[in-house]
């Protein structure tokens, strides 16, 4: 049509849909990556995509895809991201009416329902900003610290003491790389599955000092295959926190309702929607 080709392509539900199944596909096809899938690392492009968010001066956020341009995607927290981007490069090339910014977060819900977590619905509406929108370096969480830093990171975004904790779930998913973070290993047994195995793990698993040069980090002391970061540790060091941890340890459906609708918070920070909250969409899941 001519708006069509004059750029102004108004895409439907359904549009959007076949993005989503677009992503469901290549993750499929492309299992030949981390322990097999390139959902874990497409859920993490999305959070840092969007917890960039600054409440007081309502900068950074989704809404932009800055982290495409050098200084931020070179920022420390976004080593190996690269991964995902590149993943979604054909998806884009297909749908070259979706915004990066749109995209980047459609994948991160596809990845989450297609790994069996709960139903995130989403909207469009975010443009592609330049790179004089980038953010500053240090406003994603540093590994190394503790429940002070966590409140300070994710209150400046908005988010109160349960909400931190249920975002901290996706951690069930994927695994630290040497090359990217210095950490090392998946948190949970199953990473490429959403679960509450997490929060079950921290509380259930006896977890010491890992014995190596890298980085300080934990390892369970039955098999050593597992690992928590020190900000992982500080959800049950704390005990506002570790109430949370007890909860969605105990009820998984808890657990999917809560993490559904903190994502869906995190992924819409910043983003000047013309759309009402209930115009989001929620994607039909592939069969298998
Ligand atoms: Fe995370 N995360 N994250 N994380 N994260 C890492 C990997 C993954 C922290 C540090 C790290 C969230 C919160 C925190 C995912 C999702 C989410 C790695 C390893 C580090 C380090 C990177 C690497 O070496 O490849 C810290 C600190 C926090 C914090 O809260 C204090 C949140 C909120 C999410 C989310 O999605 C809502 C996912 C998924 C991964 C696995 C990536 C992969 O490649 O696998």
């Amino acid at each position: 049509s001519s708006d069509e080709t004059q750029g102004i392509f108004k895409a439907t539900k359904e549009d959007y849909q076949k993005v989503y199944d677009e992503i469901a596909r290549l993750l499929v096809d492309k299992d030949d990556y981390d322990d097999g899938s390139y959902g874990p690392v497409l859920v993490r492009l999305a959070w840092h995509a969007s917890g960039t968010y600054d409440a007081a001066t309502n900068t950074g956020g989704s809404n932009g895809a800055t982290m495409r341009f050098a200084p931020e995607g070179d920022h420390g927290a976004n080593a190996g991201l690269k991964h995902a981007r590149d993943f979604l490069e054909p998806v884009k090339e297909k749908f070259p009416w979706i915004s990066y910014s749109d995209l980047w977060t459609l994948a991160g819900v596809c990845a989450i329902q297609e790994m069996q977590g709960p139903i995130i619905p989403w909207r469009p509406g975010r443009q592609d900003r330049d790179v004089a929108f980038c953010t500053p370096d240090g406003r994603l969480p540093d590994a190394s610290k503790d429940q002070n830093h966590i409140r300070a990171i994710f209150g400046r975004m908005g988010f109160d003491d349960r909400e931190m904790v249920a975002l901290s779930g996706a951690h069930s998913l994927g695994r630290c790389h040497t090359d990217r973070s210095g950490y090392d290993g998946p948190w949970a047994f199953s990473p490429t599955v959403v679960t509450n195995e997490y929060f079950r793990l921290l509380l259930d698993e006896k977890w010491g000092w890992k014995k190596w040069n890298g980085p300080a980090q934990y390892e369970d002391q039955s098999t050593k295959s597992l690992m928590m970061l020190p900000t992982d540790m500080a959800l049950i060091k704390d005990k506002e926190f570790k109430k949370h941890v007890e909860r969605y340890a105990k009820d998984s459906q808890v657990f999917f309702k809560e993490f559904s609708d903190v994502i869906v918070k995190l992924l819409e920070l910043g983003v000047p929607f013309e759309s009402k909250p209930e115009d989001r969409i929620s994607f039909k899941v592939s069969d298998d």
